[in-house]
Formats: C-alpha cells, sequence, structure tokens
C-alpha cells in the first residue's frame, strides 16, 4: 500500500538538474503586487544583466560566472544598489533547489522574466559555478553610468566584446521597468508599460516615425542628476544621458530607428545579444551542481 506523502516529501529538495522545475519556480514569483510596478520581472533582469556586466574580454575576468554579488566586493558596488532585493526575492527559489548554484539561478531568472513578460526565448545554458570567497570578484567601476555619453558606452561594451548594434539591442532593455532615486539617483520609468517587453523604448526615446513623442524631450528640473523628461503620453517619463546618447551618435540611431520599426528584428536581435551577454566568462560544470569547483587548497582549478 502506499504510504501517505509525509511533511518530508513535500519539502524535500527538486531532483538535481529539473531546471523546468525552477523556470516554473521562477514564473510563479514574478508577480508581486506590492512591489513597484507589481513585478519583479524587470529587476530580475537588471540582475542578470549587472552579473554578465563586468566581463572583461582582455583578461577573461568578471561575468556571469561566480555569482559575485554575494560578497560585499561586488554586491556592495553603488551599480549595484537594489539588486539586493532581487537576490532576495530568488532565495526561496534556491532553498527549494539547493543544488542550482547562484549563477545559474541569477542569470535563469533573467531569461524567464523576459519571456514571461512577452519578450523572445533567450538559450540558456547551465553549468555556471559559484565563487568560494570575494578573491574572483571583478573590480568595481565596469558597469556604465548612465550620467555619461556614447564613447563611455563603447568603451564599457567594446570590453565585453559586443559591438554598436550589439549596444543598441541590448538597450531596448529599458521598455523595462525604472529608476529609483535611493538606488541610482534617476526617477522614473522609460516606458508606460514597464512590465511589458516591447520595442516601446525606442519609439519613445527616436525623434522620427514611428515616434510616439510630439514633443522633444527635456532636461528635467529638479534636484537630481541630469535626466530627460516627456509628458507626451500622459505621465512622465525618462531617458538617461547615455539613453539620449543612442539617439545622437550617427552609428547608434540607424539601429535604434530600425528596432522602433521592426519588432521581429528587434526580438530577434535581442535573444541573440542577451544569450551572448549571460555567457559572458562562464566557466563550465556540467554536474550543474552547487558544490564548490574553485578551492584554494585544490590550487584554483581554471
Ligand atoms: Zn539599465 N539601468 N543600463 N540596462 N536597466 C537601470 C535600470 C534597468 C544603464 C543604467 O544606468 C540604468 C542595460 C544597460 C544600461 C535594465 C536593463 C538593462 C537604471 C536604474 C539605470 C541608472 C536603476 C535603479 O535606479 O533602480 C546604462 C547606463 C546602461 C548602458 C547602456 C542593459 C544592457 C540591460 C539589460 C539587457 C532594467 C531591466 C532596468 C530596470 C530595473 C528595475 O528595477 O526596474
Amino acid at each position: 500500500p502506499s504510504a501517505p506523502k509525509t511533511q518530508k516529501d513535500a519539502a524535500s529538495p527538486s531532483r538535481k538538474g529539473d531546471f523546468e522545475a525552477v523556470r516554473k519556480d521562477i514564473a510563479s514569483i514574478l508577480d508581486q503586487p506590492d512591489y513597484d510596478d507589481g513585478s519583479i520581472g524587470p529587476v530580475l533582469v537588471r540582475l542578470a544583466w549587472h552579473a554578465s556586466g563586468t566581463y572583461c574580454a582582455e583578461t577573461k575576468t568578471g561575468g556571469s560566472n561566480g555569482a559575485g554579488m554575494r560578497y560585499e566586493a561586488e554586491g556592495g558596488d553603488p551599480a549595484n544598489a537594489g539588486l539586493e532585493h532581487a537576490r532576495r526575492f530568488l532565495e526561496p527559489i534556491k532553498e527549494k533547489h539547493p543544488w542550482i548554484t547562484y549563477a545559474d539561478l541569477w542569470t535563469l531568472a533573467g531569461v524567464v522574466a523576459v519571456k514571461e513578460m512577452g519578450g523572445p526565448d533567450v538559450k540558456w545554458k547551465p553549468g555556471r559555478t559559484d565563487f568560494v570567497d570575494d578573491s574572483k570578484c571583478p573590480p568595481r567601476g565596469r558597469l556604465p553610468d548612465g550620467a555619461l555619453a556614447a564613447d563611455h558606452l563603447r568603451h564599457i561594451f567594446y570590453r565585453m566584446g559586443f559591438n554598436d548594434q550589439e549596444i543598441v539591442a541590448l538597450a531596448g532593455a529599458h521598455s523595462l521597468g525604472r529608476c529609483h532615486s535611493d538606488r541610482s539617483g534617476f526617477e522614473g520609468p522609460w516606458s508606460v508599460t514597464p512590465t511589458k517587453f516591447s520595442t516601446q523604448y525606442y519609439k519613445m526615446v527616436s525623434p522620427e516615425p514611428p515616434s510616439l513623442t510630439k514633443f522633444k524631450w527635456e532636461k528635467k528640473v529638479w534636484e537630481g542628476p541630469v535626466q530627460f523628461k516627456n509628458e507626451d503620453l500622459g505621465e512622465e517619463l525618462m531617458m538617461l544621458p547615455t539613453d539620449m546618447a543612442l539617439i545622437e551618435d550617427p552609428k547608434f540611431s540607424p539601429w535604434v530607428k530600425k528596432y522602433a520599426e521592426d519588432r521581429e528584428a528587434f526580438y530577434d536581435d535581442f535573444a541573440k545579444v542577451f544569450a551572448k551577454l549571460i555567457e559572458l566568462g562562464v566557466e563550465r560544470n556540467d554536474s550543474y551542481d552547487s558544490a564548490p569547483t574553485f578551492s584554494k587548497e585544490a590550487g584554483d582549478a581554471k
């Protein structure tokens, strides 16, 4: 006779390598009525991006491997302010699936969030390992500063190995989410549908059809850092100086116009470039095990 399910069975961890179960559980926690615009999807996308965006192709350091944001050295970087919320929301998922590494969990969460918010399927491969201490955390200052301009964007993204088209495709993620003055100093959303993946960012920033803006972006008059505002759609939307740089720069702007007009091209290109982003710096361990594969004693396996 089959014994009744015990409490222990119900709470037992999922089968190692059952990433479908993890995907489902991530999807199930995205709606959070009391958080921002009702979804943690945007901040999870930003977590996956910041986990990956420290990569340096020349020195092969940084990137999504390691989950260094668990340590103050990386997690305490002012550029990562606010991402502790994203990590905390994912903690119950980690508890339920203890075999998954944080590095895999954070990148997968970004991929699931993009899809659930109406975006494309992004290819995701498991096998990232977690650092066992903070000795391999990348130096601070590798993430972009929204107060700067096109040359800065190129400096940061070329370092990771991206080209101009890829920079513009990645920036389309700013259809999602918002700025928080207590995190970055900037304030407000880029689009009127910040929990829906869309081409709206390009349609807002573009000055030509199919632009959604009738009037020009103007500097916001406030105490905070320089940002741009537009109220044509009935609510105040924002652009960072780096966002405006995309439409001002002659090599970036054709891509902004292309993606504003061609939803399919944007979805395809975003899927490719986001998949590339979350592969940066990955040192794969196909046992999919969260047990550390690095150890000081072992002389740090490469
Ligand atoms: Zn962002 N981003 N980003 N970004 N980003 C913010 C928020 C979000 C830049 C940037 O300075 C900022 C990419 C690229 C760049 C998202 C995704 C991606 C914020 C607001 C700032 C200031 C943070 C806050 O206050 O909470 C700059 C300069 C970038 C260079 C191009 C790329 C690439 C992204 C993913 C592919 C997302 C989803 C958010 C919204 C987060 C949230 O909490 O709502």
